[in-house]
């Protein structure tokens, strides 16, 4: 077979589910959308999504993409980023393929284990006369050391671009989290905790780059004689848009549902000796509960993560390895020669669990797994 069944295990509690609106509700504006016979190419659901999610965001501006990837690698293009590029290898393959696909080469910097985010006291080490950005994750959610990554950025003269896929309604103090860096991409796939069925959005708070971003997404036309540069197809479609406006109706709600199952497995779990839940670095910071990552300490335990993975697993209960193996362990990147020493990412990618959380899932399920892990270790 040349594509796998990739829903084969229907059966069970899988690490996320889509939050997904009222039926009817996405119904109306799919009618809206039958009437108007616009699927696509920024229409009139696209705009209105836009406005909402620029307030929602509080961004200076916002264009919505066909996927958070596409946001990412579309973004380094504008910037016409070529030479060293300092990431994280703590992360999902977009980022380190954006930064590739674009004809850059990753410098791996390591992370810090309170929170797995880049560990910004090591990012000068890595600065050559070729570095020319810094793309660090706000990694489930948790932001990055934002002020510090500013001041090195600054003073090297380098772009931040935040992979900032999982924060979506993530705030540091009382700033939205799209605030920072030159720019931030968004996912908005299925899986997050803010969902457009596929979709994504690039902030940016500068007019020229944005302009270079919304001609990119869409194959570089100008106008209808002019194609000014080598863009691709990026664009949100109609039925995405509607969705994003649906699901932002519901957001708070969602988030709220999630704190409920986020805090039932911090009672359970946080206070049991070799089990770990990571912190954001500082207090103020508004959390979107996208995901529900534990480390298991094997020294402390005697078994490791993957006997827990395996044991849940035999209980129908899917949760997932975010983020093994380290994208810099990658076959596809075997024999480039990129660098990075990253031993804290090594040790939090062979010790982390995420385990399932959304917003319909509930607190007895949530104590039910509990259960299960308490029984394995
Ligand atoms: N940067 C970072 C740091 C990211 O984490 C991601 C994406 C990106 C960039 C790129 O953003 P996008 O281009 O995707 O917008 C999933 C997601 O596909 C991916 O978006 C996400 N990160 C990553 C962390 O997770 P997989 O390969 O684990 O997905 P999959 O299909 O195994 O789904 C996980 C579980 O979710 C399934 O076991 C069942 C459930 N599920 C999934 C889908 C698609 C559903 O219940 N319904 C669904 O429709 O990557």
């Amino acid at each position: 077979m040349i594509f796998k069944k990739h829903f084969e295990k229907r059966r069970g509690i899988f690490v996320t589910k889509p939050s997904l609106p009222p039926a009817e509700e996405y119904m109306e504006y799919v009618r809206r959308i039958f009437d108007n016979g616009i699927l696509t190419n920024m229409g009139p659901m696209h705009e209105e999504f836009r406005e909402k999610l620029s307030d929602y965001l509080d961004a200076d501006i916002c264009i919505p993409t066909c996927n958070g990837h596409m946001a990412l690698e579309m973004t380094i293009q504008a910037m016409g980023l070529k030479g060293e590029v300092i990431t994280t290898p703590f992360t999902f393959a977009s980022t380190t393929h954006a930064i590739v696909r674009n004809g850059c080469t990753p410098v791996f910097c390591d992370i810090r284990e309170e929170d797995c985010t880049m560990d910004a006291e090591k990012i000068e080490e890595l600065i050559t006369d070729k570095t020319v950005a810094i793309v660090p994750v706000h990694v489930y959610g948790l932001p990055c050391n934002v002020d510090r990554i500013a001041e090195i950025a600054k003073k090297h003269n380098l772009k931040v671009i935040y992979d900032a896929a999982h924060a979506f309604g993530v705030k540091v103090g009382r700033k939205s989290i799209s605030q920072f860096g030159d720019a931030s991409m968004i996912s908005f796939h299925a899986t997050k905790a803010f969902q457009t069925i596929e979709g994504g959005c690039t902030v940016v708070h500068d007019k020229d780059l944005a302009m270079r971003i919304y001609h990119l997404i869409n194959f570089g036309i100008m106008s209808e004689e002019t194609v000014a540069s080598v863009g691709a197809n990026a664009k949100m479609n109609e039925f995405e848009a509607a969705m994003g406006i649906c699901s932002l109706n519901h957001f708070e709600e969602y988030v709220a549902s999630r704190k409920e199952i986020f805090e039932t497995y911090r009672r359970e779990l946080s206070e049991i000796p070799g089990i770990r839940l990571p912190q954001p670095y500082r207090q103020d910071v508004t959390m979107n509960y996208a995901y529900m990552p534990l480390f298991f300490d094997p020294k402390v335990l005697g078994k490791d993560r993957d006997k827990i993975y395996n044991y849940l697993a035999l209980h129908k209960v899917y949760a997932r390895k975010y983020f093994y193996p380290l994208t810099s362990s990658f076959e596809c990147y075997r024999d480039k020669g990129f660098s990075g020493y990253v031993p804290v990412a090594e040790k939090a990618s062979k010790e982390v669990l995420t385990l399932p959380i959304y917003s319909d899932l509930t607190v007895e399920e949530a104590a039910h797994i509990c259960d299960l892990i308490r029984k394995c270790i």
